[in-house]
């Protein structure tokens, strides 16, 4: 069982010690197709568990709340320009916590509680905090949905793609305060100059979560929003490839109502350990092989995806851009759910997640998908050739979900591709 390098500063511990060997060993030794994680550099890990974590860092650098901070200040500092220097950005927001805790606090900072406000329905690929019920953001403001197209299997005109006619349609019969464009369960590039000409015609401001395809925007793999939207928020660690958390980008005139909504309106202190991270992350992102990664996580979502249709998958909208792809199992087996697909795939060492696909018959928690990606695995310097043979030992795992033997043979395979992709090799204590 392999180690981190950083385990030996938990002394005395045996506990912990024990279970962070073992995750250790199940992401090394079994693939990771979750879209939204990846695999840090040391460096990042490095910084995410660096002494930064003793400090209180209320306020922003120059206009702390407690002592000691001159430090802290150029840390932060450093993260900000270098997240507007990679994006080209006026202003940079570097604390939010996460990705959801940035929207709430952009929709703070620039709407009234009750305001109108249109973006991607969560069944259809939104996200929570983009007004599902579940979510609190429903509560505060009056989110109108907008949705893709049917599908369309006729492959020059792929259907299940963001209905631009129905967004714009409801932009002006709602006159929306805010437009969002984004989504956690889409493979299709989404462009934000159509979003801009559509938020233009109403008068709304439009907001671009990047949470996903942030890291492909950074490797110039997909269009920059910022030139385009009032907003742009993110998470750090997909595609981008940094720590945990979320950041914020955004023209001049809204810098201080949004750092204002983030610290005090949303957060206490920071978490400078991970601002640390988020500035290595930022500077890896910036570098030319960092490019030539992105364009090689949308080729091998690509090579995977094609890999799949062949094998008798049906692909969402036909295919990807991006760096991942909805998998609709109903025509690979109409009794096999998402569900079901992702607990027999975690037996053989695949992990994947469920997900609904657009007009789902069955639940958020059983659904009729499966969200696959490319971001972590591509990491680990796997290409084109072993996304096929991902997309060959799910078949078989699928096919024979309840022949134990075949799990077995699988969970092999899975096992030594991985050790001939191990994105830490050379990094394990043991
Ligand atoms: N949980 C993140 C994802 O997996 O896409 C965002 O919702």
């Amino acid at each position: 069982m392999g180690h981190s390098p950083f385990d030996q500063f938990i002394s005395g511990d045996d506990e912990v010690t024990g279970l962070l060997a073992q995750e250790w060993d199940r992401q090394t030794s079994t693939l990771q197709l979750i879209a939204s994680e990846n695999f840090t550099s040391p460096s990042v890990m490095a910084a995410t568990g660096s002494i930064l974590t003793n400090k209180y860092a209320e306020g922003y650098p120059g206009r702390r709340y407690y002592g000691g901070n001159h430090i802290v200040d150029e840390v932060e500092d450093l993260a900000r320009r270098r997240l507007t220097a990679l994006l080209g950005a006026d202003h940079a927001n570097v604390q939010p916590h996460s990705g959801a805790s940035a929207n709430v606090a952009v929709y703070q900072a620039l709407l009234q509680p009750g305001d109108t406000v249109l973006a991607m329905r969560l069944d259809q690929g939104g996200h929570l905090t983009h007004g599902s019920p579940a979510s609190i953001t429903s509560k505060i403001w009056n989110f109108v949905s907008y949705g893709v197209t049917a599908r369309n299997d006729d492959p020059t005109q792929p259907g299940e793609v963001i209905d631009f006619d129905l967004l714009r349609a409801l932009a002006h019969e709602h006159r929306p305060k805010m437009i969002i464009a984004g989504a956690t369960a889409y493979s299709r590039l989404i462009e934000p100059a159509i979003f801009r000409e559509i938020a233009d015609e109403v008068g709304a401001l439009l907001m671009f979560d990047a949470a996903h395809p942030i890291g492909l925007i950074a490797g110039g793999s997909h269009p920059n929003p910022v030139p385009y939207a009032d907003v742009v928020t993110f998470t750090t660690h997909k595609v981008l490839r940094g720590p945990r958390g979320g950041a914020i980008v955004s023209r001049a005139e809204y810098a201080k109502k949004i750092d204002s909504a983030v610290f005090p309106g949303m957060q206490g202190g920071p978490l400078e350990h991970s601002i640390a991270a988020k500035a290595v992350a930022f500077r890896e992102a910036a570098q030319a092989s960092y490019s030539a990664y992105t364009d090689q996580v949308v080729a091998n979502a690509r090579s995977f995806a094609s890999a799949l249709a062949e094998r008798g998958f049906r692909i969402v909208s036909g295919g990807t851009d991006n760096h991942m792809a909805l998998v609709d199992l109903q025509e690979f087996d109409a009794e096999l759910t998402g569900k079901e697909a992702q607990e027999v795939l975690d037996r053989a060492g695949i992990t994947a997640n469920r997900n609904q696909i657009p007009y789902d018959p069955r639940s958020p928690f059983v659904t009729s998908g499966l969200r696959v990606g490319t971001a972590a695995q591509t990491t680990a310097g796997m290409t084109g050739a072993e996304f096929v043979q991902i997309a060959e030992l799910m078949e078989r795992t699928l096919r024979h979900r309840t022949d134990d033997h075949v799990l077995d043979a699988v969970r092999q395979e899975v096992a030594d591709l991985c050790a001939r992709f191990n994105p830490y090799a050379g990094f394990s204590a043991e």
